[in-house]
């Protein structure tokens, strides 16, 4: 630590003289109100129940159990699922029509929710005949959205919401066409997953993985294991995520058979569901319900102008975190300038930043 430390001062003393800092992806965040791109974030929205509160919750939680905020209702255009979330584009949503006491509609459009204010303003016009209940950006920035309506994958242009392509979901050569409890996410290494529910008992949840040119299906987990709360039932999984902070197999998700809670599978060890959060405490005063909801969070690489960790300070932790990853390529927190390989040049990230935040 001595030697590192001297090395560490030598160096910034070095870098810092007369150098000026550059901002930037920071920057952009602190823009959006986004507090960082480590949180997990999600919506949850009412059931189709005369006497359920027509809100829709925006919340976040953090992917190692340690918090989960609920940071308000949206306000202006409700009636939204399929969440998604990018360093480039904020935290962006689709907005279905129709009656507010069904939870399907007939045409969507794309919406962007400001975390700070939770206004939601109109991006896109309506996608006649689409209902949007999941989406995600993948690991090229691209978004794509799960259209229920016409049993479709959407690549969405999310500057203007317009529809870019779109392919027919399959499985096992018949077409597929989700629940509204869906959502769609994408690992680290860019492989999609999608979540349907099983709409008869014992009711539960289908995992596939997505072939996002065919459209195709490949059936990976099925769980009918009872979710707690009065019912009988498996889980309905309105949303899915994944964290680049969590086991690259863990997969997130989002329940709201029974209690709305929060639930993670490792899915390379046997797919155990482990309980993490609840998210709306009750069924009195607009509690638990079994409307639609969503998750989002960032998988596309963020550079985080040294903070390898993103505990929002820039010092030994991560140094230490570039070294031990020092000449490894693919993704990788430690690879902060974001160019698939971790080497001197996010050393040099980290160096001179360092100090920032703590
Ligand atoms: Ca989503
Ligand atoms: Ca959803
Ligand atoms: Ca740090
Ligand atoms: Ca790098």
């Amino acid at each position: 630590m001595h030697t590192l430390a001297h090395f560490r001062d030598g160096m910034i003393s070095a870098l810092k003289k007369g150098c000026v800092r550059v901002l930037s992806v920071v920057l952009l965040y602190a823009g959006l109100s986004l507090p960082s791109h480590a949180q997990i974030w999600g919506v949850k929205a009412p059931d189709s129940g005369w006497n359920t509160p027509r809100r829709w919750l925006l919340f976040w939680f953090h992917e190692d159990g340690s918090e989960i905020t609920f940071v308000g209702d949206i306000q202006g255009a409700t009636k939204v699922d399929g969440l998604a979330l990018s360093p480039q584009h904020g935290l962006l949503a689709f907005q279905n029509d129709g009656d507010l006491y069904r939870d399907t509609g007939n045409n969507a459009r794309l919406v962007r929710i400001d975390p700070a204010t939770l206004q939601a303003t109109v991006i896109g016009s309506w996608l006649a005949g689409r209902s949007i209940h999941g989406a995600a950006f993948d690991l090229q920035g691209r978004l794509w959205a799960v259209d229920v309506r016409q049993g479709e994958l959407l690549q969405i242009d999310p500057t203007n919401g317009n529809i870019i392509t779109s392919v027919p979901l399959s499985y096992q050569g018949n077409r597929l066409y989700p629940s509204h409890a869906t959502d769609i996410a994408f690992d680290r290494y860019g492989v999609a997953y999608l979540s349907d529910y099983i709409p008869s008992p014992p009711y539960g949840a289908k995992y596939y993985q997505v072939d996002m040119q065919t459209g195709v299906l490949t059936l990976l987990h099925t769980d009918t294991q009872r979710v707690p709360g009065p019912e009988s039932a498996g889980p309905g999984v309105v949303g899915l995520a994944f964290s680049m902070r969590a086991p690259a197999d863990r997969l997130f998700i989002f329940n709201d058979n029974g209690y709305d809670n929060i639930w993670y599978y490792d899915m390379n060890s046997g797919w155990t569901r482990v309980y993490m959060y609840d998210v709306l405490s009750s069924y009195v005063s607009g509690g638990y319900n079994s409307g639609p909801g969503d998750l989002a969070s960032v998988m596309q690489c963020a550079s985080s102008n040294g903070d390898a960790n993103n505990d929002g300070c820039v010092d030994d932790a991560d140094m230490l975190q570039v070294l031990f990853a020092f000449g490894s390529t693919g993704p990788n927190d430690a690879d902060v300038n974001c160019d698939g390989m971790t080497d001197d040049a996010d050393l040099l990230i980290v160096l001179f930043h360092f100090g920032n935040g703590c």
